[in-house]
């Protein structure tokens, strides 16, 4: 079908100029550090900064085991500040990452560790709580294992990580979302490209699962 189709092309298009058709490393354990800097990419085939995580968009998988201890040294690299939300995760506010609740966020050059009990398990995300920086690469999936003997058996386990895109200043994307009159988009900042279109130019995918 042409929908697939088009769904196909882009994915191949979009992996091939970043170079990341693997996807995103994955690292686990209890001790992590990630580091915060600028990364040129080409999603369009324009060339466009875009914020990776050890030089990853998506930031690295991250996984964690229930029970245990994380050590996580966020580095910024950045010019300017940044943050981690760890997002859905149980625990103490001052390690939540919102800067303006509990701390100021990173500031450019400076290391900020984060450490806390996992108390949980299931698939999470984490991501950038500054600015737009999101919007620009700055988030990775948590896959946090359950103490006991999970119930769920899988030969393999794929983390499927979908975003979008754009080669715009994602703040003036923002400034032109409260103009549409999509009020819900405005919470939904993964969705701020494709409101920029007109509803016929909407993608929908399907996407299939399946082991052989
Ligand atoms: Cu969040």
């Amino acid at each position: 079908m042409a929908g697939s189709t088009f769904a196909a092309q882009q994915f191949a298009s979009a992996a091939e100029v970043s170079g990341s058709s693997n996807g995103a490393q994955e690292l686990g354990g209890t001790v992590f550090n990630l580091v915060r800097e600028e990364l040129p990419v080409n999603f369009t085939g324009k060339i466009r900064m875009g914020l990776a995580i050890n030089g990853s968009i998506p930031a690295p998988t991250l996984r964690w085991r229930e029970g245990d201890e994380v050590t996580i040294d966020v580095t910024n690299k950045l010019s300017e500040r940044t943050s981690v939300h760890w997002h859905g995760i149980l625990l103490p506010y001052q390690m939540d990452g919102v800067p303006a609740i509990s701390f100021n966020g990173i500031a450019p050059g400076e290391t900020f560790q984060y450490r806390f009990k996992v108390r949980q398990s299931g698939t999470y995300w984490y991501h950038s709580h500054s600015g737009l920086q999101e919007i620009r690469g700055m988030y990775g999936a948590i896959i946090v294992e359950p103490r006991e003997e999970d119930v769920i058996s899988a030969d393999r386990d794929h983390v499927i990580l979908l975003s979008e895109w754009t080669d715009e200043d994602p703040m003036y994307v923002f400034s032109r979302l409260k103009t549409l009159g999509h009020l819900s988009a405005v919470y939904n900042l993964f969705n701020l490209g494709r409101h920029l279109m007109s509803p016929e130019n909407y993608r929908y995918f399907r996407l299939r699962a399946f082991a052989s």
